[in-house]
């Protein structure tokens, strides 16, 4: 077994400060996640991995950067990974999904910035993600005015470097995007003294093409009646998906879905075929924000899908693997993650169409939009997604809330009387 203490300590993290993290989520993890019932047996992968969130995996990171490849963190799905993973690096997932060192955070944000944004500062200040601290480059991008701004405050202790993302989707802004992508590759190729070469890029692109495309498989799976995994299984494998090494998790996705589809067959399930079916849509939920999946589950509702970046909107869109030359995979490589229909863009309404199309194609009793408090984008958004949704004949529930315990109950509350509703339709 590795030393890892000596690990952490090497790497910059807080012994003391991670010691009451572990104290904490361990337990957290049992009651959500492993007490579940009836779970499918290939989840033991994703449970160990869990287990070892800190350990193995870090251990493997750090082991690379023995050898001389980076390990860039980065905090949204916009952020093209084919491009660090062709370079010899590994790229892995930083939003805290977690109220951290909170107070440390407010001295720097205001106190009503998004909770995502203080979690991953609270992390950074606490020095308490491994992740993080094994960062030897974080990605920042120009989503939200949250995270932007916050940026610059997390240069003054890390080195990040931001990606220009447009906020609309015409041609001038296509362009302009295509020249970030090429940008990036730039500082990536600086950061890891290699040249960006196309057989790689194209070996990095089926990497994460497959990969994605496991998940679709997990996701296709889940359209059976009864459900043949829960919301929060499914929720907490795409949390897992920023972190693993990309091959062995689509592997371990792939015999997952083996089993579920054998499942699917038999009519076995997770819960009643009766259970309302939901689709869960809004801001990203990280590891180990299992709060409201954990209500509405826990209320009888059965989570079929997940309109989230830690949900569809990571793995709908494949790149396309063709491509003459390096320009071309570059585009292509752009142009499929331009794709993403994350709620800072505008106009942004083929995210309604899509949450839509969801719904239907998962038989869905009712949609829950989960915005975090503070999140303009995603709140502000939730008007035109409920005009079309339940223009469609769909109810829609919008439970706006942060990371804390505080409101859990009332939001149960309302998770009851949604679903009640929902089951006497
Ligand atoms: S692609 S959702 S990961 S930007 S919750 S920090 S929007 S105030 S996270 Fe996101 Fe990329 Fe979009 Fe996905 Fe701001 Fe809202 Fe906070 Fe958010």
């Amino acid at each position: 077994m590795e030393d890892y203490r000596q690990m952490w300590a090497d790497i910059g993290v807080d012994l003391k400060a991670h010691d009451g993290l572990l104290e904490v989520l361990p337990p957290l993890f049992g009651d959500v996640i492993v007490n579940q019932p009836n779970r499918p047996a290939r989840m033991a992968y994703f449970d160990a991995f869990f287990g070892e969130i800190h350990g193995r995996r870090i251990w493997e990171l750090v082991q690379q950067q023995k050898s001389g490849r980076k390990v860039v963190g980065a905090f949204c799905t916009y952020v093209p990974e084919e491009i660090v993973t062709a370079l010899g690096s590994s790229c892995v997932g930083l939003c805290g999904g977690a109220e951290v060192a909170f107070e440390a955070a407010e001295q720097y944000l205001p106190h009503n910035t998004c909770a995502l944004i203080k979690s991953s500062l609270g992390f950074k200040l606490g020095k308490v993600c491994p992740y993080f601290e094994a960062s030897d480059l974080v990605i920042g991008e120009t989503t939200c005015d949250g995270k932007k701004k916050y940026y610059e405050i997390l240069g003054e202790m890390a080195d990040v470097y931001v990606m220009q993302l447009p906020q609309m989707k015409q041609e001038a802004d296509r362009e302009m995007w295509r020249g970030e992508v090429r940008r990036f590759t730039a500082k990536m190729e600086e950061l890891t003294g290699e040249k960006l070469e196309l057989d790689r890029l194209k070996e990095a692109v089926k990497v994460s093409n497959d990969k994605r495309k496991a998940m679709q498989r997990l996701a296709e799976v889940r359209k059976a009646a009864p459900p043949v995994i829960s919301g929060k299984d499914a929720l907490f494998i795409n949390q897992i998906a920023f972190l693993d090494e990309p091959r062995r998790f689509a592997n371990k996705v792939n015999e997952l879905c083996d089993e579920l589809e054998k499942r699917a067959a038999a009519g076995e399930g997770v819960a009643e075929a009766s259970a309302p079916r939901i689709l869960l849509s809004g801001c990203p939920m990280a590891i180990p924000n299992w709060k409201v999946p954990h209500i509405v589950e826990s209320a009888g509702g059965a989570i079929v899908m997940e309109e989230l970046c830690t949900g569809s909107r990571y793995y709908s869109h494949l790149v396309d693997e063709a491509a003459a030359d390096l320009d071309k995979m570059l585009d292509n490589i752009a142009d499929s993650y331009l794709d993403i229909d994350c709620a800072v863009f505008t106009p942004n309404d083929e995210r309604a169409e899509n949450i839509v199309r969801m719904a239907k194609e998962y038989s869905v009793d009712g949609v829950m939009y989960y915005s975090l408090l503070f999140c303009s984008p995603y709140s502000v958004e939730a008007y035109k997604v409920r005009k079309a949704v339940e223009g469609a004949g769909v109810p829609l529930l919008y439970v706006e809330t942060d990371y804390s315990q505080g409101d859990a109950q009332q939001i149960a509350t309302r998770v009851e009387a949604f679903l009640e509703m929902l089951s006497s339709k």
